[in-house]
């Protein structure tokens, strides 16, 4: 309970400072999700990972409390149509950054259902790493940035 309390206290002190993670070699910077429509049935979470060591890891899950939380990257193909694909995991090469953003990569919180997801909310999430293990996260929910990164199609 105590740790709960001083948890708390951390995410409320976010806003002035970024949020960073560390977790053995990984460096885990920022995590955001941004706000959805009232109908929207998904919505993004975006972060950046660093690994500092000698071999690379990979992130292979994300759970939070949505009925389904997946690994998604967006690609656009040769007519200028961008799809979203589930995949597998995230490759963090030794000495790599590894951009999550609107775009390419992003962790989708799924089945919102008409419970969107409202700036200044924030969600606790576990990243779980092949090698490194698991984090515990939080994605602070902010405005949207006019990015055309819709999710309407989920
Ligand atoms: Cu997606």
């Amino acid at each position: 309970m105590r740790k709960a309390v001083v948890f708390s206290v951390l995410v409320l002190a976010g806003p002035l400072s970024a949020q960073e993670y560390r977790l053995g070699d990984l460096t885990i910077d920022r995590p955001v999700a941004f706000a959805t429509a009232r109908t929207a049935r998904s919505g993004g979470g975006f972060m950046r990972i660093a690994n500092a060591g000698g071999t690379g890891d990979r992130l292979m899950e994300v759970r939070a409390d949505f009925p389904q939380v997946m690994i998604h990257e967006t690609t656009v193909d040769d007519q200028g149509v961008a799809r979203m694909g589930h995949v597998p995991a995230i490759d963090i090469p030794a000495g790599a950054t590894v951009n999550l953003g609107p775009g390419g990569y992003h962790v989708m919180f799924m089945g919102l259902n008409g419970d969107p997801l409202e700036a200044g909310e924030t969600i606790p999430a576990t990243l779980v790493f092949e090698k490194a293990g698991e984090l515990e996260v939080v994605f602070k929910v902010e405005k949207p940035r006019h990015t055309g990164h819709g999710h309407s199609g989920h």
